[in-house]
Order: C-alpha cells, then structure tokens, then sequence
C-alpha cells in the first residue's frame, strides 16, 4: 500500500527476521522521505534560478511507452506486488484444504478484486470445463418437482440474470480470536471475508421452470462438485424472494476457478459454506438433509456443552482495516480512519468508531453506496497527538442489531467456539506508533 504516514503490516507476520527489517528499515524510510524532501527543494530552487538541466526527467516523461495490449489481459502494477491473499502458515495441514486471507489493510471501496478474493477449500480448488459441467435439479420425489431437468452451462445462461453486490464471510473469520488474541494482522483477523457483484439466474426462476410444488418443498439441498462433497441445506424461505443465485459472473467477468468456476450458489447474507462452489445439483425436499457440513462441522459451541445447528445468517459485524494490527503510524497529526461494516441481514444502519478503547463514541461517515447484504465502506477522522489510542468500531444494522463487546459475545457464546464472531475489534496503538490486536471486554 502506498501511503506515506502509515507504514503497512509485515507481510508474513511469522517471519520473525522480516519484521526486524521492517522495524529498522523504518528510520531508513524516514530518512529516505527527508532526503527526498530536502531534492525537492533544491530542485525547486534550481528551478527558479532557470537551469534547465535540473530538471532531470523520467525516462517515462521522454520516450514512447508500452503498445497497446501489451498484455490482452491486465495485471496490477509491478509496485503493487506485496498485496497478495496470503495463507495463515500452520493453520491446516494440507494446503488443499486450507484458507487464503484477503489483504483487507490494502483495499478501496467495497469491491474485493477478484485476484484478491478469500479463498477457502476443502479439498482443493479446479478449473473445470464449462462446456462439460452440468447442474441437475430434482425433487426428493416425484411429485415434489415436476420436470427434474439437467442443464448446460449454455442453458442456464441463456435465462433472463440479475447482477447484486454481496458480501461472503467464511462462518469461521475471526475464529481464531474466541478464546483470546491469536493473529497479529485484519488480514488474518478478518480476511475471510470479500464482496463482488455476482450474475445469475436467480434460483427460484429455475425451479419454477421444473414445476416445483412450492407449498411442500420446504428445502433445498446445494451440492457441489469437488472432492469434499459439499452438500449444504438451503430454506426455500431464502430461495423465495429471489434472493438466491445460480452464479457464473463475478465482477463482470466468469468466476475465478478458485471461486466456483463455472457455477457456485450466492446466498447473500448466509455464511460462505452455503455459498456451494463448482454446483452440479440442487434437489428440492420437505426437511432440512443434515449432511457432514451441517451435523459435524459449522456448528455453534454453546457454554452448556451442546451444539447449536444451521446458524446461517452473518451477524452485524465491522473492522477498522486501517490503521489497524502491524501497521505502524510514521507521523503525529490527522490520519483517516477506515473499514468495514456489513449484516446479512440487510443494511448497515450507523458506524461507530472509538479511539479510547469504547469511553467515547463517534459515528462514522458511511461512504456510498450502502446496499443490503453488501460490504459498507466508512472512514472517521483522528488527529494523532503521540499518546496511546485504542480503535475500535461498532456496527449497527437496519434491523436495530448492534454489534456486540468480546465480554457480551461471551457471556452467551463462552470462549470454546470456531464460528460466528462478530465481536467488536481493537486496535491498540502505542507511543512509538506501532498498532498490536489487543481484546477489550
Ligand atoms: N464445492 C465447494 N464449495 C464450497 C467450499 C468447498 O470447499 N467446496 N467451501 C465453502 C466455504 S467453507 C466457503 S467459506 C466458501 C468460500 O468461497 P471462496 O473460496 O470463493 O472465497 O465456499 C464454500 N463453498
Ligand atoms: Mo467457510
């Protein structure tokens, strides 16, 4: 990230040496923005005195620059290499199944690009043949759906599509955190976590068109077609509305394979793991099908020892993403402050932000646009004196939810769970600027 009074997060936060580099390499930045300075002036200077050698132009300033579609497809700048989706070493076994953290620290607007998009895996990711794929759809009886039909990528993408932009939270982000601080940066803390405008067709239309009996098909069941066997419950309540989205566009363009390619479901609002990658079948049923990813994993911890089951939805949750864990404030004086906010369960209403640990609120401007089931982009101002500060934002959504403290999340939830945290996060900044993840209760 470029930006000249924060400096970013190391980019590998386990690499004990790197962050030594970066620690020392600070002064030599300071220095290096002093020297630069210092050029500037003598330039200006010179200049003015009207010599004309000083001006010293860029050979980019001077000769003719690369073709046109020097590359048929584009590729961010070559000074922008550090941003990358980077996995937390250590945390899976196997890289195949496994998570990559979007660089949230990094990112403008609400738009995740699709290179940078989270991936998470259970079984690794393919790229599969669009003009071999197929999506079945059928009922768990007969009478359930009329017409059980299978279609092409073709078919399915000749039917009437909608675009909507919609966030995809992991029901795992920020698991780590239940029981105390874990990861150091918003990309390990938060990073399970993208929006992109999706295209599809929504899925009622589809199964309309196989003449399902809507007054009994209570569920659908999601399946995918990789190597996990990803199977996930659907309530047609959600599929009704039209909201639920047999997806092959992703930020105008076809998936990314490591998204879905060539068809995955949107469920806005619900945790990724419904979002079912690679689709191949949809069955409409009467219950809810309790497969392995709804019996055994994806279950809420409870402090009495049980299991709470098919929690969907994603709470209202937000982050500051910057300045925020690992960065490190180079210069006293105004810094914006900026992050995220989203609910599935509609739109982000109002961002607080605190700057001492939760004493004092202040709302946050919230950037447009704000949409439903959408990542909301706010920024907040602060003028840094070189005192300690601990930021921290709150969300609240458009159905009056209001995202909870650590000490509330727990004292329902206890501190044993993976999924589903959405408790407020502080960033502690101390006198020498360095921002750490810190938990206030
Ligand atoms: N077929 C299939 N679908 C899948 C998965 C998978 O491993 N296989 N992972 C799920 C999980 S747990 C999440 S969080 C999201 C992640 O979507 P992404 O990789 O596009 O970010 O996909 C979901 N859909
Ligand atoms: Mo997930």
């Amino acid at each position: 990230m470029f930006n000249r009074f924060i400096r970013p997060a190391p980019e590998n936060f386990l690499d004990r040496h790197q962050i030594q580099a970066v620690r020392s390499g600070r002064r030599d930045f300071l220095a290096g923005a002093m020297v630069a300075a210092s050029g500037a002036l003598a330039a200006g200077q010179a200049r003015a005195q009207g010599d004309p050698h000083i001006l010293n132009l860029p050979p980019h300033s001077k000769a003719l620059g690369q073709p046109v579609a020097a590359r048929g497809y584009g590729v961010p700048s070559e000074w922008e290499k550090n941003l990358q989706r980077r996995e937390s070493p250590g945390l899976t076994r196997v890289p195949q199944s496994s998570v990559s953290f979007s660089p949230l620290q990094g990112l403008f607007g609400i738009i995740t690009p699709s290179g940078l998009h989270f991936e998470r895996h259970h079984q690794g990711w393919w790229d599969v043949d669009p003009s071999q794929h197929r999506l079945m759809v059928n009922g768990s009886d007969e009478a359930m759906l009329k017409r059980p039909m299978v279609f092409s990528m073709d078919e399915l993408m000749r039917l009437p599509s909608v675009s909507r932009m919609h966030f995809i939270e992991c029901g795992a982000n920020t698991g780590m955190e239940w029981g105390n601080v874990a990861v150091p940066t918003v990309q390990y803390t938060h990073g399970m976590l993208s929006c992109s405008e999706f295209t599809g067709v929504p899925l009622r239309t589809v199964l309309e068109l196989c003449g399902a009996d809507f007054k009994r098909g209570k569920f659908v069941l999601a399946e995918g077609a990789d190597g996990s066997g990803m199977t996930r419950t659907i309530p047609m309540s959600m599929v009704m509305d039209g909201q639920v989205l047999l997806a092959y566009g992703q930020n105008g363009e076809m998936l990314r394979p490591e998204n879905g390619y060539p068809l995955r479901l949107v469920v806005p609002g619900v945790q990724g793991v419904s979002w079912v990658k690679y689709l191949r079948r949809i069955e409409l049923g009467d219950m809810p099908y309790g497969s392995k990813d709804e019996t055994l994993h994806y279950v809420d911890l409870m402090p009495d020892g049980l299991h709470r089951q098919y929690t969907s939805i994603q709470e209202v949750k937000s982050v500051i993403t910057s300045p925020s864990g690992g960065q490190v404030l180079l210069e006293k004086g105004f810094h914006s402050v900026t992050g995220l906010a989203w609910s599935g369960r509609g739109k982000v209403k109002r961002v607080d932000v605190s700057v001492d640990g939760g004493k004092n609120w202040k709302a946050a401007r919230l950037e447009g646009p704000v949409l439903s089931k959408c990542l909301t982009r706010f920024n907040s101002d602060f003028v840094w004196d070189g005192k300690p500060a601990f930021f921290q934002s709150r969300a609240v959504d458009e159905t009056g939810q209001i995202q909870p403290t650590y000490g509330e999340l727990r004292r329902v939830r206890a501190s044993r769970s993976i999924y589903h945290n959405n408790a407020i996060q502080s960033w502690a900044l101390s006198e020498n600027g360095e921002l750490k993840n810190v938990q206030l209760s």
